[in-house]
């Protein structure tokens, strides 16, 4: 796609002009191009897995499977994400996660614990994601779908529906990345959540920031009195998890413990 002769850059000074035919062929060919690209990162990329440990006692308790691109040009989950939106393919990488970690988790034992799986925020508005007839759904009870709470929810329509459907079909929602510095902590309503993840820049350093503590604890004694679990995540050192401990987090996530791998990685012990 580069260009090194220039020849194909637009001219500043068209703009309102009607533009010559040959850019609309040259972005059909870029899409055309993307499109190739974006086919091979989806045939070779995997989900690496990492585990969610208790706070107490340290066993584990579940796995997030995280989407990894295998490819030169597509190398980050990053640059997959915007491949698809680009071509508006997000449901068909959608799909091609979930059936991945279906088929994988499917074969796995029980003590495997509970599969946590990101969905983008357009997901929600795809079909597929609700249907009882999928290998996901065989396998919803041991599933929570995190949302993150960085999405555009509001651009989705009838969200709490969606949400109270997928609940319906046995599958378990986090609220993902909670407290990262956003104006709307809307999308988190405890009465539709099962689970919080709080987000990493609340848990960076938590033993030094009291401020920090008190937020954490607020949002930990909230979910308390619903039922909500709560997952620390990020955790890098052990002056964090012992902190998120003590203030009552029930679950503890990082690279302190395993980083992601494709074959479980087993937690290191705190
Ligand atoms: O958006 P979400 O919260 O699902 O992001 C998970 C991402 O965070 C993954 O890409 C994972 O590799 C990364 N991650 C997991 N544990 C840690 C950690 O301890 N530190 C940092 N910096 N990143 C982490
Ligand atoms: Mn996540």
């Amino acid at each position: 796609m580069s260009d090194p002769s220039g020849e194909n850059m637009r001219d500043p000074h068209a703009e309102g002009r009607p533009q010559p035919a040959g850019d609309e062929a040259q972005h059909a060919a870029a899409l055309a191009e993307l499109e190739t690209r974006f086919e091979r990162a989806m045939a070779s990329m995997y989900l690496a897995y990492q585990p969610i440990v208790r706070a107490t006692g340290g066993e584990v308790y579940g796995y997030e499977a995280l989407m990894r691109p295998n490819d030169a040009e597509i190398p980050h989950p990053g640059a997959m994400l915007d491949a698809a939106e680009r071509l508006h393919r997000l449901p068909s990488l959608g799909r091609h996660i979930r059936s991945l970690a279906a088929k994988r988790y499917g074969s796995e034992p029980e003590d495997r614990g509970a599969l946590f799986l990101n969905i983008h925020a357009l997901d929600l508005m795809d079909k597929q994601l609700a249907s009882k007839w999928t290998p996901l759904a065989k396998i919803a009870s041991r599933v929570v779908i995190e949302i993150t709470e960085r999405a555009s929810l509001e651009d989705i329509a009838d969200v709490k529906f969606k949400v109270a459907e997928l609940r319906e079909l046995g599958y378990r929602i986090a609220i993902d990345d909670l407290g990262a510095g956003h104006e709307r902590m809307t999308s988190f309503d405890p009465t539709d959540t099962d689970v919080v993840k709080l987000d990493i820049s609340l848990v960076r350093d938590i033993h030094k920031h009291p401020v920090k503590q008190q937020l954490a604890s607020s949002i930990i004694q909230l979910c308390r009195e619903n039922g909500i679990l709560v997952i620390g995540e990020g955790v890098e050192v052990l002056d964090e998890a012992r902190v998120l401990t003590d203030i009552g987090c029930d679950l503890l996530q990082g690279y302190y413990f395993a980083k992601p791998g494709p074959d479980f990685p087993t937690p290191t012990p705190h």
